[in-house]
């Protein structure tokens, strides 16, 4: 819930000229960014791991693009026969869980091939200030949900130093999908020392056995800001 407040400086009598409008909207500066996480054709209707609802994040996202400075993209893009792909193991099934060597790992449809129609951003999301699109997935035998780094929680993508260059201490995270991507470049964010936010209607979900529920409760406490589009400013 918002609230406005605005603070008289005159006594209520006079027709106040001046009026300081206090307000808890947030204002994006030179070191905020916003990720777009994986808006990719392969989650919205049509693709090969459609998240419910996840073309909706697109006009929301699109009027947010417009407040920051510095936009970074991510686009999941996996080689075939990734370790992901449930078709990739022996006794494999879309969205069973199996340990691999770095964790658990859920088993994925065939999705967001690299060079494929499928794995392209979808087409009207109008993100034009982006400067940076960060390709994850792409090592054979590591996933990586988070921008930051893959899924044996050592390998980088550069995002990190990307962030540091450009004096960046503030994120925002929009996209695809809440609890799988978003979720875990938010927490990883967050240990690197980032202000975090999480941008809620900005993200939709897949929703595996609970997964929803159990990403925002790990992002509460690990310090993640959860907000609404609404709670952002130019
Ligand atoms: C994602 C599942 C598999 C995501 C990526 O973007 O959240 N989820 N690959
Ligand atoms: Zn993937």
């Amino acid at each position: 819930m918002k609230r406005r407040h605005f603070v008289s400086i005159f006594p209520l009598s006079l027709a106040a000229p001046l009026s300081l409008a206090v307000s808890n909207k947030i204002k994006p500066s030179s070191n905020s960014a916003l990720l777009v996480v994986d808006v990719q054709n392969c989650f919205v209707k049509g693709g090969t791991l459609p998240v419910q609802h996840g073309e909706e994040v697109v006009p929301v996202i699109n009027r947010l693009a417009l407040l920051f400075d510095n936009v970074v993209i991510t686009q999941d893009w996996h080689s075939p026969a990734h370790i992901s792909f449930a078709s990739s193991h022996a006794d494999g099934h879309p969205f069973k869980q199996v340990q691999l060597s770095y964790g658990q790992q859920v088993l994925w449809p065939d999705h967001c091939i690299q060079g494929t129609p499928d794995a392209d951003l979808v087409s009207s999301l109008h993100v034009p200030k982006a400067k940076l699109i960060i390709r994850k997935g792409y090592h054979q035998n590591i996933d990586s949900y988070s921008a930051f780094r893959e899924a044996d929680h050592t390998t980088g993508t550069g995002l990190t130093g990307y962030l540091q260059e450009h004096k960046i201490n503030q994120v925002f995270i929009s996209g695809l999908a809440t609890d799988f991507c978003v979720a875990w470049t938010a927490i990883d964010a967050r240990s690197l020392g980032f202000d975090t936010y999480v941008i809620e209607d900005a993200t939709r979900a897949i929703n595996l056995n609970g997964s929803l529920e159990v990403a925002w409760k790990k992002m509460a406490s690990a310090g993640i800001h959860r907000i609404q589009s609404g709670d952002l400013v130019g």
